[in-house]
């Protein structure tokens, strides 16, 4: 990841700057400017007598006050928006006349909100959930809005069935149980009788559901769209986000225990990213069909429940956005964005697909509740970088003052303006596709076939996260009380795959399945499998666990060689008291075992000295090892450290405990003993780090330490 000091103002941030305020150095004044004496005590006759009326200061302080709340979004409701830039690498002049995608010297600004979906504004990050990837690109021809999620495909394929689905899947209405992630009852029920979700769920019961990071997930327009280019040619498009820094996950145990121990751990990531410098980057990808092709693929290509294998239609890498500026103010940036799919530049078009089209009704609608009118485009964060013309007047907080007297078209006072641009000037010209049909309720046979790209994303899993998928049905549709429910759940699988459908029903007490023909794949999509995704070790955050008498000389030496590589190191000691080494070096806890859990990081590594005899009797360190070890995350011991791990589980395999100096790794547990130079142990440490997880560790974590 390229570290770039790339904070100079574009124009989205020019423009916002004229909306920020500093409060610093001021006096305190009422929102008419007036200066406030006294804003701790309000009007009263008499020292002990009631509040006056004539109190203007603490009328208008509270009635704001009452008001400080709009409603949270129906869906996506809890989010955290970031800003930054996108950049074309070579001219799409072939596919598309967008002016953003022609000149690689262009930066466009873009604001991105990442959300959960089910889970109210206050939720927590890690739930089980799909993930949402809104960008709005501001560009020279106005706002582009491309509202994606980190998963491919959808739950439906027609839009008239998103409210039956939200209510499905949100807290059941009678008790508002379960918050945050998809409900059990409700959503399974909806579940069973909807069979197009099958690969949706394939997907959401996979790591995908519970990423380690915004920015380390991937992102997908999900629709077909179509791009035109100035010749006036279409070819349907799929947009995808891919990021610089690979595809990874929690574990399912982390994730919840997150969610208690640090509800904000993904928003926290980003902001934290973004404030070190460590700029989230993500590569933006085309899939393109020609309209000839239209009809050659064994999926309807209009049908959003399916992806276009990357292995037949390869994704074309052709520019990246980087991430680079943290929001001032939540409210005003993150919860006032209004994404609308809507908001197009020419060169950039819709296709049939029928969920596409229901949501171009959507999106505005929800905005003119939860921003209180139709004017939701004025507030800073939804201006494009361009000024906008046209006849559309007044409604709730208008902001803009237009001049003169003439608010309609045609118009002979002032000569038409403002004029409508034909295409040659920039106008959008919708692309006149043909179409030709009777008025019918129906939906197209080629949207029939649930179960195929399911069983396709089955066969593309690994050993593991095959499992950690039963293992998300066990839970998810455990918790389902409807027996009846729980046996349609595994007969709808069986469709998917017959040794999955059995697994299923062993955890969840149903019936066996009887064998059926499965869908009829036997391929897989290696794309789809997070195994084989970009491994590196930058930014990943290490634990250190420190305390009197620890081996200076060991953490010096991995200090080194972490911040060469963007590895991160926090020390976490009993307490926040400074911490002496053997040597008598001083170093400052950044965490106690109060306030930290191996689950806030991603690799643990103790220091060898004589601190491991006071580590060894503390509860807090063996849990640290022991939960590290069983979420299959790296583990870095050096020599006395060695002492530590006999008593946890990673006594489970094999590590080293000789004394030859030399450097042992196996499942991510590296280990070395009397050892001095450590430059070996590092690298094979830092090698660990980049994979991440070390799956097969998980055939050993039942066993108690
Ligand atoms: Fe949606 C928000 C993504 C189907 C109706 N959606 C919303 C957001 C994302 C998506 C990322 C949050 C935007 C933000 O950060 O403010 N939605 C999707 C994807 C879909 C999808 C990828 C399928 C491919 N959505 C969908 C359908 C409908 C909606 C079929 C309605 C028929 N979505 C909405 C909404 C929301 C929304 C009610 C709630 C808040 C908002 O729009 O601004 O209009």
């Amino acid at each position: 990841m390229t570290k770039q000091p790339e904070n100079e103002p574009n124009k989205k941030q020019q423009q916002l700057e004229d909306f920020k305020v500093d409060h610093e150095g001021q006096d305190l004044t009422t929102n008419q400017g007036t200066k406030v004496s006294n804003t701790s005590d309000s009007l009263k006759a008499g020292e002990r007598g009631p509040t006056i009326m004539e109190d203007f200061h603490f009328r208008e302080k509270v009635t704001h006050f009452d008001h400080e709340r709009i409603p949270e979004r129906v869906v996506h409701a809890r989010g955290f928006g970031v800003h930054g830039y996108f950049q074309v690498y070579e001219p799409l002049t072939d596919l598309t006349k967008a002016k953003f995608l022609q000149d690689p010297n262009v930066k466009t600004p873009v604001f991105v909100r990442f959300s959960t979906v089910v889970g109210s504004r206050g939720s927590a990050d890690t739930v089980r959930d799909v993930r949402g990837f809104a960008t709005k690109f501001y560009t020279e021809e106005g706002n582009f809005d491309l509202v994606g999620n980190n998963m491919p495909i959808f739950f439906i394929q027609d839009a008239i069935k998103f409210p039956d689905l939200v209510h499905a899947i949100k807290p059941e209405p009678n008790n508002e149980i379960p918050q945050a992630s998809a409900a059990h009852d409700t959503f399974w029920d909806w579940v069973v009788n909807n069979q197009e979700t099958a690969h949706m769920i394939m997907w959401l019961l996979s790591d995908r559901g519970i990423p380690r990071s915004f920015r380390m997930m991937e992102g997908f327009g999900v629709h077909t769209f179509r791009l035109v280019n100035s010749e006036g040619k279409a070819r349907f498009v799929k947009f995808h986000w891919k990021p610089k820094l690979g595809v990874h996950s929690l574990t399912w145990d982390e994730a919840q225990k997150i969610a208690g121990k640090d509800p904000d751990f993904n928003r926290r990531d980003l902001w934290d990213a973004i404030n070190d410098g460590e700029y989230p980057e993500f590569e933006l990808g085309l899939q393109v069909i020609e309209e000839e092709q239209e009809f050659d693929f064994d999926f309807d290509i209009l049908d959003a429940t399916k992806i276009w294998p990357e292995e037949q239609v390869p994704v074309k890498i052709v520019g990246k956005m980087t991430l680079d500026r943290n929001q001032d103010n939540f409210f005003t940036e993150t919860e006032q964005a209004a994404f609308h799919l809507g908001n197009v530049v020419p060169g950039i078009d819709f296709t049939n697909d029928p969920l596409l089209q229901g949501r171009l009704f959507s999106y505005l609608d929800t905005q003119l509740l939860r921003l209180g009118g139709p004017n939701f485009h004025e507030i800073p964060i939804n201006r494009p970088i361009i000024q906008y013309y046209n006849n559309q007047r007044d409604g709730f907080h208008r902001m803009t003052i237009d001049k003169g007297k003439v608010s309609y078209f045609p118009n002979s006072i002032r000569q038409n303006d403002p004029t409508p641009a034909p295409g040659k000037d920039g106008g959008y010209e919708h692309y006149q596709e043909k179409v030709d049909g009777r008025k019918v309720r129906t939906r197209s046979e080629s949207f029939n076939d649930h179960f195929s790209q399911a069983r396709l994303f089955w066969n593309s899993m690994s050993p593991a996260e095959k499992k950690h998928i039963i293992k998300a049905f066990y839970f998810e549709v455990g918790n389902v009380k409807d027996k009846k429910i729980r046996q349609k759940v595994v007969d709808m699988f069986n469709q998917v795959d017959h040794d999955l459908a059995k697994e299923i029903a062993k955890g969840i007490g149903a019936n066996q399945p009887t064998k059926k023909n499965n869908a009829a794949i036997t391929e897989t999509s290696p794309a789809l499998s997070q195994e084989n995704t970009n491994k590196s070790p930058e930014t990943r955050k290490v634990a250190v666990l420190v305390d009197e008498g620890f081996n200076y000389n060991e953490l010096k030496q991995i200090m080194v060689a972490c911040e060469k590589q963007h590895v991160h190191l926090e020390f976490i000691s009993k307490t926040f008291s400074p911490v002496n080494s053997a040597e008598g070096d001083q170093i400052e806890p950044h965490k106690s075992f109060a306030n930290s859990h191996s689950v806030m990081y991603d690799a643990l590594f103790i220091p060898g000295g004589q601190h491991i005899d006071m580590l060894s009797g503390y509860k807090e360190a063996k849990d640290f090892v022991n939960d590290t070890f069983a979420h299959a995350k790296p583990i870095g011991a050096t020599n006395e450290a060695l002492e530590l791990l006999a008593n946890t589980l990673v006594k489970n395999i094999a590590y080293t405990n000789d004394h030859t100096g030399e450097v042992y790794s196996n499942l991510g547990v590296v280990t070395v003993n009397d050892a001095h130079d450590l430059t070996q142990f590092n690298q094979a440490f830092i090698d660990a780090v980049a994979q991440h997880r070390h799956w097969m560790r998980e055939n050993h974590d039942r066993k108690q330490a």
